[in-house]
């Protein structure tokens, strides 16, 4: 075990369908804590950076244009094996796949659209971090 921090982020339709709370509770009776927060609009510049492994993607375009609709909430958690809990917490990228009782298994209904982020490696998380909060 050990203590390892994440990034997080609550994505635009997450925002839209009024869903903050119900996901910062999910994270919060985890028992995981939300050492930083804040709310940002990205560009397109930063989610080329962001998305690297998949700007040739034919729904990337889709993605962009989602992800830079509205504001996301930017977050560092902290916990137990935080990386792999969170996205265990999270569920499977493709909604359809995302068992019930994950946030995207409960809420999500479109793979574009899947509510949240959240690293896939410590590695990856630190990245993140440093690319979101400096
Ligand atoms: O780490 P994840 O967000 O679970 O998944 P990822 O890093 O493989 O992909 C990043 C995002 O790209 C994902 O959250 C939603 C989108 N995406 C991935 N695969 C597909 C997709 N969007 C569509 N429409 N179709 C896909 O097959």
């Amino acid at each position: 075990m050990a203590r390892e921090r994440t990034y997080i982020m609550l994505k635009p339709d997450a925002l839209e369908r009024g869903l903050i709370g119900e996901i910062l509770s999910r994270i919060e009776r985890k028992g995981y804590r939300i050492e930083q927060m804040k709310m940002i609009t990205l560009d397109e510049p930063i989610l080329r950076e962001h998305y690297a492994h998949i700007v040739d993607q034919p729904f990337f375009p889709d993605t962009v244009a989602y992800m830079t609709r509205g504001p996301v909430l930017a977050m560092v958690v902290e916990g137990e094996n935080a990386v792999r809990g969170m996205r265990i917490l999270m569920g499977a990228t493709k909604f359809e796949d995302a068992a019930a009782g994950t946030i995207r298994g409960d809420f999500g209904h479109c793979t574009t659209e899947n509510l949240i982020h959240g690293s896939d490696s410590v590695e990856n998380a630190q990245i993140e971090i440093k690319r979101f909060f400096g």
